[in-house]
């Protein structure tokens, strides 16, 4: 960016309180704060230190301005409502950019933009963007402060709503402003919602812009965001960097950043296994985090709920960290009967995004209890009542809240050095043709699998919810590079595992239809009878059946005692049907074809040997 020849005179207008940490590094950062700021021209800088009581004020900051509603103590103690405009409910995918100096490293999956175009574009637009707002300056670093793993960055936002987000979801404060002094690398992010306040206007309740931009910079790790506040596109830590930038710096340096939940699952022997799991946005991953197993003896501790990065280890494993520190969850669907665990973690503390609020002060989604309380006030403000039609919360309404208060939280969720894995599942949303659990021959043939996920499209981000779309390792709305350059990097990372060593892989899929429409599975705390069979297969205790795509239980090796599964539902539920699966391959070979030959040749022997079997079957 050019910067602009004008620069107000910083201490005039209340500038100068910069914290006190000093350090060589500090230069940059602080020649960076300069440039933003005089390009983004806001009424004056706060920097962020990650403080109880910072917080506390910037929440009742908000309050007074009409952007949060606090909600009743008796009932959420901490906690706060904010609606969020109509138009900002989701991840807007059509307008999220990779602008990479080559079009090819961003590759088809992408929407890729020429970095000096989308340079110029921006600087238009944040010219003056946080007049008459406070720029804020949040460091942050992604997974605990000073980890071999960890990560850190710097984003300056005119949202205080992002401030207190990136709170819960990050490791914020001075210490990371240290590493920064002592010459650790860091990400830039630039947030504004695109809403400059001219004097005495009064502002929205929920700033933003119909104009939106979400450009990453992967050649000078940087992220600019523009015009949204909502999730993914405001709390640039998230998908942003923890994703899209991160997985680009895992390509460079050996390593991947996934879409994936992370637990530790404790056999009824004491045995523990480490499990992390891709399933597409709003297809299961919170859910699955914070298992409630229904079979005695099992237990499962919480690591993370939507993103790991994963390293293999000078022992020949691959090691998982969580790099967040917070949950920003789905809120319909989380009930008492669904997800007891997550009900229990929103007990204060908590800021909720865009669902319905209870006459008595308190919040209410579908699914947090059978029956719909009489009198609500939906999300968009509006008096609701059962019977409407249409939801009381929005589909992709959220809760904020941190880590440290889930019930099952392991106590080293937090460890910088991770966790070393044993399973890797990929899922995604299927009403047909995939069956509940399938284990992958080896790891080209469960890479083989991570590419060939597809999904049915959900309320996370724009698009028609239903749809079936491609979806490889849950990434792609996320990878920040080519994808086919991405399925080598995964074959690469196997190569780097001792080969009885590297986390066994298995693909699932909880969302099986009957011609009737109803799952076919009952879910959620029953998903841990899929993770048993899992385990006694890893360690050898139960034999598989050879199928075309890969290898099944015999339904009988299933664990469903205290269950009722008809054995008609469980035999659709592991259904093959050789001439969907080859339909299934054409859609593969169709999507490989898309990266003009870039794919790895691997893959493409595996689908031909696909086919090949789904011929004999
Ligand atoms: P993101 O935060 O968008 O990445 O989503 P996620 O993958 O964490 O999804 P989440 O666990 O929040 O679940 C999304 C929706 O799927 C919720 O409405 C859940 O109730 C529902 N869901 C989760 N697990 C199951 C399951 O095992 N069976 C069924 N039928 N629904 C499930
Ligand atoms: C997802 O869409 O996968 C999320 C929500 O986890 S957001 O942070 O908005 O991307
Ligand atoms: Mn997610």
């Amino acid at each position: 960016f050019t910067r602009p020849t004008s620069t107000p005179a910083r201490e005039a207008r209340g500038f100068g309180r910069r914290p006190h940490v000093t350090g060589a590094g500090m230069d940059a950062l602080y020649a960076w704060v300069d440039e933003i700021a005089a390009l983004t021209q806001p009424a004056g800088i706060h920097w962020v230190d990650g403080s109880r009581a910072e917080n506390d004020a910037l929440l009742r900051q908000q309050v007074d301005e009409g952007k949060l509603i606090k909600l009743n103590p008796e009932w959420r103690p901490g906690s706060y409502l904010a609606r969020s405009h109509p138009s900002d409910v989701a991840r807007t995918e059509g307008r999220t950019f990779i602008a990479s100096e080559r079009e090819e490293d961003a590759g088809p999956t992408n929407n890729w933009a020429d970095p000096a175009e989308m340079r110029s574009i921006l600087t238009g637009l944040f010219e003056g963007s946080m007049r008459g707002r406070t720029m804020y300056v949040v460091p942050f670093s992604m997974g605990a402060v000073g980890g071999p793993l960890s990560h850190i960055g710097v984003q300056v936002t005119d949202s205080a709503y992002a401030v207190t987000s990136i709170g819960i979801m990050t490791h914020v404060g001075t210490a990371v402003l240290e590493q920064i002094a002592d010459g650790a690398g860091w990400v830039k992010t630039v947030h504004s919602v695109g809403a400059p306040l001219a004097p005495g206007e009064e502002d929205a309740a929920w700033p933003c812009n119909d104009e939106k931009y979400i450009a990453h910079f992967p050649d000078t790790l940087e992220v600019w965001s523009f015009g949204s506040g909502y999730g993914g596109n405001a709390i640039l830590a998230k998908k942003c960097f923890a994703l899209r930038i991160a997985s680009v710096i895992g390509r460079d340096e050996g390593w991947l950043a996934e879409h994936m939940l992370l637990i530790r699952v404790i056999a009824p022997s004491g045995k523990a296994y480490h499990v992390a799991a891709a399933f597409p946005s709003a297809c299961g991953k919170t859910n699955l985090a914070m298992l409630r197993p229904t079979i005695p003896g099992w237990r499962v501790e919480t690591l993370g709920d939507d993103i790991a990065w994963l390293r293999p280890g000078d022992d020949g494993r691959l090691w998982a960290i969580n790099p967040e520190a917070g949950f920003f969850g789905v809120a319909p669907g989380t009930g008492e009967s669904t997800n007891v665990t997550a009900v229990e973690t929103l007990w204060g503390n908590t800021i909720f995004t865009n669902v319905a609020l209870r006459p008595d002060g308190d919040v209410w989604w579908e699914g947090l209890t059978d029956e719909a309380p009489p009198h609500l006030t939906d999300w968009e403000g509006n008096a609701w009542t059962p019977g409407l039609g249409r939801p009381a919360a929005h589909p992709n309404s959220r809760f904020t809240v941190a880590a440290a208060q889930c019930p099952q939280i392991a106590s080293d969720w937090d460890a910088p050095q991770g966790v070393p894995l044993d399973v890797i599942l990929f899922g995604g949303r299927r009403a047909t043709n995939v069956p509940l659990v399938v284990e992958a021959t080896d790891w080209t043939h469960g890479v083989f699998m991570g590419s060939n996920i597809s999904s049915e499209r959900t309320a996370a981000a724009e698009g028609t919810v239903g749809e079936l779309r491609r979806d490889p390792f849950a990434m792609l709305p996320f990878c920040g590079y080519n994808m086919a350059d991405y399925f080598g990097h995964w074959l690469k990372i196997g190569q780097k595992l001792r080969f009885d060593r590297a986390p066994r892989i298995f693909q699932v899929n909880w969302f099986r239809k009957g011609s009737d429409g109803r799952f076919l599975w009952p879910g959620f705390g029953d998903n841990s009878r899929v993770i048993d069979w899992i385990i006694r297969r890893i360690d050898g205790e139960v034999d598989a059946v050879d199928s075309p795509i890969g290898r099944l239980p015999r339904t009988s090796d299933l664990n469903l005692d205290g269950i009722e599964v008809p054995q008609a539902d469980l035999d659709e539920l592991f259904a093959i049907d050789p001439t969907s699966w080859q339909r299934e391959a054409d859609l593969t070979e169709e999507f490989y074809a898309t990266f003009d030959g870039r794919v790895p040749a691997a893959l493409e022997s595996e689908l031909s040997a696909l086919r090949y079997r789904l011929k004999q079957a």
